[in-house]
């Protein structure tokens, strides 16, 4: 089987505070996580910075890359490795002048077009999705199951597009075996690997990396 470029597997934070993010982030990294996109919605620009420089320390004391979502400026001055960026946030042509050569520039997309439009303005890995419905995210994109992931795969591989590409939304444990037979890097979760213990985290993440390595 063709496969995409190997990634870790991403932990998206989720949390009804911002603390409740920063202890699941923790407790991800601790449990072995290597690399986590802190993804607040509806906060003070303050407390977003405030908090991803925690996420930095609680990362670089783990060893983990850190991904900020969506804020160019909360992403520099915290020092994060990189930014996610949605289809309707900046361009990641932008967040790449602002934010240099070397940051971790990603990008969500749904349909094929999405694909060659974020990798024509610089990104370094896609977050395709969703794989199934989610109560994550709000204003979800279509569907794309194991049959959209596998043909978007075949098609940046068709065109000689080799970056890393991670499948995204609404995964669960029993779906991996499945997801990772579609050449998919690897895969971004976030309910999968919240509200549970450090070593059922742990359990979670080996698996998932042993199913994509
Ligand atoms: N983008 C598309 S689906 C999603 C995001 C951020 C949510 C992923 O979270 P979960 O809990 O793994 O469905
Ligand atoms: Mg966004």
């Amino acid at each position: 089987m063709k496969q995409l470029p190997k990634t870790y597997t991403q932990y998206i934070s989720q949390g009804k505070t911002i603390n409740e993010h920063l202890d699941n982030i923790k407790k991800v990294c601790e449990a072995g996580g290597k690399w986590v996109q802190l993804r607040l919605k509806n906060v003070e620009l303050l407390n977003y910075l405030v908090a991803a420089k925690e996420a930095r320390k609680i990362c670089d004391a783990n060893e983990a890359v850190l991904i900020i979502n969506d804020n160019i400026g909360v992403a520099g001055e915290s020092n994060a490795d990189g930014i996610h960026l949605g289809l309707e946030d900046t361009n990641a042509k932008e967040a790449r002048k602002q934010l240099g050569f070397e940051a971790i520039i990603g990008g969500t997309a749904n349909t094929y077009e999405d694909c060659l439009f974020q990798i024509n303005n610089g990104v370094d890995y896609l977050g395709i999705g969703p794989y199934r419905f989610t109560n994550t995210k709000k204003k979800l994109s279509p569907i794309l199951g194991v049959d959209g992931f596998e043909n978007r795969v075949l098609k940046l591989l068709e065109d000689n597009y080799l970056l890393p590409v991670v499948g995204i939304g609404g995964i669960a444990l029993e779906d991996i075996y499945d997801i990772s037979k579609t050449g998919l890097s690897n895969i971004a979760v976030s309910g999968m690997l919240t509200g549970i213990s450090k070593n059922e985290i742990q359990k979670k993440i080996n698996l998932i990396e042993q199913a994509f390595s």
